[in-house]
């Protein structure tokens, strides 16, 4: 089965805790502190791998989590990192994280990070100073960061071949590649991409054979025009019409269909090099068919082949060589910035706010984080706290909204009792 697009959430691993010890040896009553820092919690990357051609594996597990960090122990004995994972996905993937695009996986082995594992927790022996030689305090590990990812394959090819069902568009492929998909006599026998290796004349390029497009294919009939995705990325589209006339139409109108579906799919497809290749010339009713044609579209440079013999598959090989080398009039990578890219959104270092209940709720990264990693059985760690809060303001924003004595604060999982 072939799988193009997925919904996967990543949790990255939250950080191992610290340690709060202190160095015991005899006759040394004083033992300075020994607490190990936490192991960071595991990343996760997606990695480009060009053996894959669909998201089907992922399809099938859509939660996705690294490892924790370890514990810091005593004896200054730092805490293991955890695990990282690397999830493999094909080449041509986009990453779109939270809504917007992330990345674009192209190549093979090219690697990133998406979700970051939360820090280890520092131990006590970190928070020693000159000043204060034995501190009871140590952190939490931080959480890992959760997101959702969509994802969602474009093939890569040179070329993409369009046309209506039938119209010889794998046979074409199995023709000038080693690819050997399904061909038959009936509309809709490809129902998934199919990729093959063209070789000519020791230049080789990516052809794509993709499910018929009917008429209605914008709203949603037949196959749909949901896998014109997948040339998306080509610069090449070659039209494939059947000019045997084998539905009791006009090849004519079969080609002025298809042109309409791919302009009302993206402006972008029809800005590309675009030849029309007329198929099935071995045909009887090919002959008068293609004079027809040749008249109507008078300025266009049209191919005649037959897919089956290989009459003319050469000549069309060739011009699909040229016009991959040719530039386009514009980047066939540019549409991909449909998907709206990432802004830069200033964050405040918190925001306080009132809830219906009469809760006053502080948010932000950096607050949020604090809390998280605050060990509060620690007297010191909680002092240490207080005294952060304080110096970024919260107690005054707080009262400036209303807050007394005695109200509750709530600060990500966490609710406190306001008091000076
Ligand atoms: N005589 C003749 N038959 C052809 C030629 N090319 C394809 N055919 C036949 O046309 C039928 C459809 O061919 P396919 O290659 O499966 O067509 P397709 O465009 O991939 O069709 P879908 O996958 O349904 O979109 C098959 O029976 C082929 O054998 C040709 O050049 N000459
Ligand atoms: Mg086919």
């Amino acid at each position: 089965m072939f799988i193009d697009k997925v919904n996967v959430f990543l949790t990255s691993g939250r950080g191992g805790d610290g340690c709060s010890s202190f160095r015991r040896e005899k006759y040394a009553p004083y033992g300075g502190p020994n607490g190990g820092n936490g192991g960071k919690g595991g990343d996760i990357y997606f990695e480009g791998d060009p053996h894959k051609t669909t998201l089907l594996d992922l399809s099938y597990r859509l939660k996705f989590k690294a490892e924790d960090g370890h514990k810091g122990l005593p004896s200054d004995k730092f805490g293991k990192y955890g695990d990282d994972l690397i999830i493999k996905i094909p080449l041509g993937t986009l990453i779109i994280k939270n809504g917007e695009l992330f990345a674009d996986i192209k190549t093979a082995g090219e690697k990133v990070l998406v979700v970051k594992g939360g820090r280890g927790g520092r131990g006590n022996a970190s928070f020693k100073t000159g000043k204060h030689t034995a501190p009871r305090i140590s952190e939490k590990g931080e959480y890992g960061e959760s997101a959702e990812i969509n994802l969602e394959l474009r093939l890569i090819a040179d070329v993409g071949f369009v046309g209506l069902p039938n119209a010889g568009k794998s046979t074409l492929l199995s023709q000038i590649s080693a690819a050997r998909p399904k061909i038959a006599d009936y509309p809709f026998t490809t129902l998934a991409p199919n990729l093959g290796v063209v070789d000519y004349n020791g230049k080789t390029f990516v052809a794509a054979d993709i499910p018929g497009l009917i008429e209605g294919a914008h709203e949603g009939k037949g196959l749909g025009f949901e896998f014109l995705r997948h040339v998306r990325r080509t610069k090449v589209l070659a039209h494939i019409i059947d000019v045997s006339g084998f539905d009791g139409k006009d090849p004519y109108e079969n080609y002025k269909i298809i042109n309409s579906e791919l302009k009302k799919y993206s402006k972008y497809l029809v800005r590309k090099h675009v030849i029309a290749v007329l198929n099935k010339i071995d045909l009887p009713e090919a002959a008068d068919n293609i004079k027809k044609f040749k008249k109507r579209l008078k300025a266009k440079k049209l191919f005649e082949i037959s897919a089956a013999t290989g009459e003319g598959v050469q000549f069309l090989v060739k011009e699909m060589v040229k016009m991959i080398e040719r530039p386009t009039v514009f980047n066939p990578e540019e549409e991909i910035e449909t998907v709206p890219v990432k802004k830069y959104i200033y964050a405040p270092e918190f925001k306080v706010h009132v809830d219906e209940d009469g809760v006053f709720v502080v948010t932000g990264a950096k607050v949020e984080t604090l809390t998280e990693m605050t060990k509060f059985n620690e007297d010191e760690a909680l002092r240490r706290y207080q005294n952060i809060l304080k110096k970024m303001g919260l107690e005054i924003e707080l009262e400036k909204i209303g807050a007394k004595q005695g109200d509750i604060v709530r600060i990500g999982n966490f609710e406190f009792t306001f008091g000076k």
